[in-house]
């Protein structure tokens, strides 16, 4: 693999799936794999998992890793093409990817959207263009549109835990103070639609994601009806997509609670973190037995191992 940004990228999942649970079972097996190999993970945006999970997967494989805050120890990057870079730009993002493909044998990279531009941001202009120009294999550690290294880590979780083979998996949008990307919805969509799974999406009106994503999912309106029966939920906030990136209204109701947990067939709870707490999920069921929040961000360290090992092994 030499691109990991979408699971269009990835050739069968279901074996990219047992990879990662057989080195769940035997994190060391390729200690020698990375031996003299360089990570490079560059960070536009924070991060608490992806960074410490792909730090710890590539360590697993005998890497070296390097991590870069672009965003607050790296010189202002410009994007634009062709411009006299006479502002604030102190960098263009073609030197600066070309240096670090210099540095690195993989680059991992997170950029989120401006949430301002639907067309820039769905383009993925600088996610793409640090492809283009860095020149080595690159990861994506969650772009303006997709964040498939969780939703590979979410892909296991449910994987581990089913007890039927097709699975009703909700995904419920939740109340946010602040306009989310749609990334981490848009991709777990886009994998559980590879998935076989009994798949619903349910969000307030004005909500629906982008039809290249939500496929062959039942879209509706009514949070209660998506949850009758579920085997899985998951909890996620995103703004508009088609109202770009705001927020329509407080989304009071669509909590989820016990009370609605109620409404599921005992169904593992899952979110990608970070959380908000009493708005997004409520602290009962974060702290109660349905959480599979600690399971996912486990989860982590092998889909991102499973894709590194792919990439050193240039398969
Ligand atoms: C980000 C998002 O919703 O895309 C990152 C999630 C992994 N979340 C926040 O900014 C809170
Ligand atoms: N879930 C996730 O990607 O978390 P971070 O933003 O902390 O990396």
């Amino acid at each position: 693999m030499k691109l990991f940004s979408s699971v269009k990228d990835v050739t069968d999942v279901n074996q990219l799936v047992s990879e990662a649970i057989q080195l769940k079972a035997n994190p060391f097996a390729d200690e020698h794999l990375g031996k003299h190999k360089t990570l490079g993970l560059i960070f536009l945006n924070p991060s608490l998992r992806t960074r410490l999970s792909t730090q710890k997967a590539a360590m697993n494989l005998g890497m070296q890793v390097m991590v870069m805050n672009m965003d607050k120890e790296g010189w202002a990057l410009e994007t634009q093409d062709g411009i006299i870079m006479n502002g604030t730009t102190v960098e263009h993002i073609r030197e600066a990817a070309g240096v670090m493909g210099e540095y690195c044998d993989i680059i991992g990279i997170r950029s989120f959207p401006g949430l301002k531009d639907r067309d820039e941001d769905y383009s993925e202009l600088i996610f793409n263009k640090f492809v283009q120009f860095c020149g080595v294999p690159v990861v994506s550690l969650e772009s303006a549109t997709r964040h498939p290294l969780q939703s590979l880590a979410d892909l296991i979780t449910i994987e581990e835990l089913k007890t039927t083979a097709k699975p009703r998996v909700v995904l419920t949008w939740a109340p946010h103070v602040k306009p989310l990307p749609q990334a981490v919805a848009n991709s777990f969509a886009e994998w559980m639609n590879k998935a076989d799974y009994d798949f619903v999406i349910t969000h307030p009106a004005g909500y629906d994601l982008a039809p290249e994503f939500v496929g062959n999912a039942v879209v509706t309106n009514n949070q209660d009806e998506a949850l009758a029966g579920a085997d899985f939920v998951y909890v996620k906030n995103w703004s508009s997509y088609q109202d770009y990136g705001k927020i329509l209204s407080d989304g009071e109701g669509w909590m989820m609670t016990n009370e609605k947990l109620k409404l599921t067939n005992n169904a593992g709870v899952m979110h990608c973190l970070p959380v908000r707490r009493g708005l997004e999920l409520s602290h009962e069921i974060l702290d109660g037995p349905n959480s599979l929040v600690l399971n996912q961000a486990n989860n982590r360290v092998w889909a991102a191992q499973a894709v590194i090992k792919s990439m050193l092994k240039g398969s």
